[in-house]
């Protein structure tokens, strides 16, 4: 392998495995030097976030056990796989087995996927009646009605997205900066199908775990009862975070 493509590599850090969702400043995660021998630059160390509600506050749309199984088990899952597949990365370009290079950036953009849609996902929900549901306001509604013509089409056009994913995957609204407008995705498992300018602002989850326990096979009424629970003013947060 030549000079250059060996800078690349190493000197690539973490722009690898966080396209897509560099325009996401929402997404905190605790920063710790984590540099040892062998090691080629310093995998940050990703934590579970807390949730801002309790397990069964999204009662009756989303029961307590989904939420605890899904915060506690899943997403965790998604951390520690991040953890380790960053820190296996670090160590790879140190050593420079750039198949395994290769390797532990895959296992990274899927378990960082995860664990960033994830982080967003508990956000933008509240509970119904006590911050989640309605309509949105302000700047949201705004920026809806000029890219989706009224709030009714986008809720049509994101619910059919969502419940159309191909296996596992989400629905995700995103701001693209490069025209300055709002666009409805479906991503596959969790990294796959992105556009990679764009700013998750708001996504849901319709991986079979997010609602089996409670909905079964009925996805469409998951997503349709999620609606309920939509924290509004978190996701005008996120998009003005993502307008700069
Ligand atoms: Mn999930």
């Amino acid at each position: 392998m030549d000079n250059a493509r060996r800078n690349f590599l190493k000197g690539a850090g973490g722009a690898i495995v966080t396209a897509g969702f560099v325009g996401a400043p929402f997404i905190s995660s605790q920063a710790q030097a984590q540099t040892s021998m062998g090691m080629a630059g310093e995998p940050t160390k990703h934590t579970l976030p807390d949730l801002d509600y309790a397990y069964n506050a999204l009662e009756p749309y989303i029961d307590e056990q989904t939420m605890r199984l899904h915060h506690d088990k899943h997403h965790q899952g998604y951390v520690n796989g991040l953890n380790n597949a960053e820190e296996q990365l670090a160590l790879a370009r140190g050593s420079g087995d750039y198949d395994m290079v290769q390797h532990w950036t895959l296992k990274a953009a899927f378990h960082g996927a995860g664990h960033y849609l994830h982080s967003i996902f508990w956000k933008v929900m509240a509970p119904p009646n006590n911050g989640g549901g309605g309509m949105p306001s302000g700047l949201v509604a705004e920026r809806i009605n000029k890219d989706f013509g009224s709030f009714d089409n986008f809720k049509d056009q994101f619910s059919a997205a969502s419940k159309s994913v191909e296996g596992s995957g989400w629905g995700i609204l995103a701001y693209r900066p490069i025209d300055q407008r709002l666009v409805i995705m479906q991503a596959e498992n969790h990294q796959k199908m992105t556009q990679w300018v764009i700013a998750p602002l708001m996504c849901i989850d319709v991986w079979e775990h997010a609602y089996y326990l409670k909905y079964q096979n009925r996805r469409g009424e998951y997503v349709d009862n999620w609606w309920n629970v939509v924290n509004w003013p978190q996701v005008e947060e996120h998009l003005k975070l993502a307008m700069g």
